[in-house]
């Protein structure tokens, strides 16, 4: 039987890279699609860049979009880019609504005109909850969302099953709880909070200045959120998921746990600074994956506790490789 042939965009991405391996090892061709950049960096996926091809092409460019679906011919194909970051939806709000929002539909529009018999999962998120209508949020769940990324999530996530309906494309809408690992960008709070713990024991760095410390999320392992993308494309019929552990904990805790990996005591390195609170907060995330867990057979493996102890054994480890 040919090989599957499956193209991601934001491959160089956390998900992208754990994505593309997982489909690597189920035999796929796997196709990636990257920006052109000054310099390339492809740290995220250089252990396996001899396995994957790369494509050009951008959210923003309807044509870009056409020749990668045009060139691959691929049967399954994974929206997974976006400007993806809450905090500079507010300083750029219109290109995170060209890119997370609109770019969703410049995909589905060269999968309809191009590809239509492929399968297509589009990377939905649980900050469209926002300011939450239920405890736990479920697939039936009313959007409040607090942020531009927020809204412009919601927006791909309708027309995601728009298409589905006009069109009959096997379209599918994965709403991701927060996911989190050792490729997780420097910036996000889980990564920013083990690689600040991970540079005070080394002796490279005496603080850590943080927001709210008091929001809620529910974090999960991307390895293990990625086989749920998967899983959604292999379905008899399209359909939408919410992808979640069941678990909350506040940043605090994620600190207390993250710190103590690291044997430190965080009250006497954690500083609260301003500039990291948001103008609307989420306050609360708790998801409920019953319905991944029944159709889908999908549960987490990593546990809250292991995922911490994995992302500051990954900082202290990197950050000793460096010095
Ligand atoms: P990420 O690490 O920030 O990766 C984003 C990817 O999008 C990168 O590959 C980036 O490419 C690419 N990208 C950005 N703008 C682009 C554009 N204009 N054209 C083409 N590619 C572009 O995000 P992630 O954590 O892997 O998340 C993957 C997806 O899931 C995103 O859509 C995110 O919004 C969504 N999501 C994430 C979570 C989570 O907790 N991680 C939860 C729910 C939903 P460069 O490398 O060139 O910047
Ligand atoms: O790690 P965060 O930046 O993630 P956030 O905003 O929940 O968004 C992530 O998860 C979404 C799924 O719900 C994705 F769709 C999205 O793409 C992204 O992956 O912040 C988590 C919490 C927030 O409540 C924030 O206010 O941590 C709080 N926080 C406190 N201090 C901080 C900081 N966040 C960041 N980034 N930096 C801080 O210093």
């Amino acid at each position: 039987m040919a090989k599957k042939r499956a193209l991601i965009t934001g491959i160089t991405g956390q998900d992208g890279s754990y994505l593309a391996e997982l489909l690597i090892s189920k035999g796929y061709d796997v196709y990636g699609m990257v920006r052109r950049a000054s310099v390339e960096r492809f740290d995220r996926i250089s252990h396996i860049q001899d396995k994957i091809t790369l494509v050009q092409g951008d959210l923003t460019d309807q044509s870009s979009l056409d020749s990668a679906v045009q060139s691959t011919r691929p049967d399954e194909v994974y929206n997974l880019a976006a400007q993806s970051f809450v905090p500079t939806s507010w300083n750029q709000p219109t290109l995170t609504g060209e890119v997370t929002g609109l770019g969703t539909t410049r995909v589905l529009e060269a999968v309809r005109k191009i590809r239509p018999e492929a399968r297509f999962y589009q990377a939905s998120s649980s900050e469209m909850f926002g300011k939450v209508r239920d405890v736990p949020q479920t697939e039936q769940t009313p959007f409040y969302p607090r942020s531009p990324y927020g809204v412009a999530k919601v927006y791909g996530h309708y027309i995601t099953i728009n298409y589905r309906e006009s069109y009959n494309l096997f379209a599918c809408s994965g709403i991701l709880f927060n996911h989190e690992s050792p490729r997780r960008g420097l910036e996000f709070v889980t990564r920013k909070i083990t690689n600040g713990a991970a540079k005070i024991k080394l002796g490279l760095t005496k603080e850590l200045r943080l927001g709210n410390l008091d929001a809620k999320r529910d974090w999960g392992y991307a390895g293990d959120y990625v086989e749920a993308m998967w899983l959604m494309l292999q379905q008899d019929a399209p359909d939408d998921f919410v992808v979640a552990t069941g678990e909350t904990h506040t940043v605090k805790e994620f600190v207390e746990a993250a710190f103590g990996c690291a044997g430190l005591d965080w009250e006497k390195y954690v500083v609260i600074d301003p500039r990291f609170i948001r103008p609307a907060e989420v306050e609360l995330l708790i998801g409920d994956p019953a319905k991944a867990k029944k159709k889908l057979g999908w549960e987490p493996r990593v546990s809250f506790t292991e995922l911490v102890k994995m992302m500051v054994e990954g900082d202290l480890k990197e950050l000793e490789k460096g010095a």
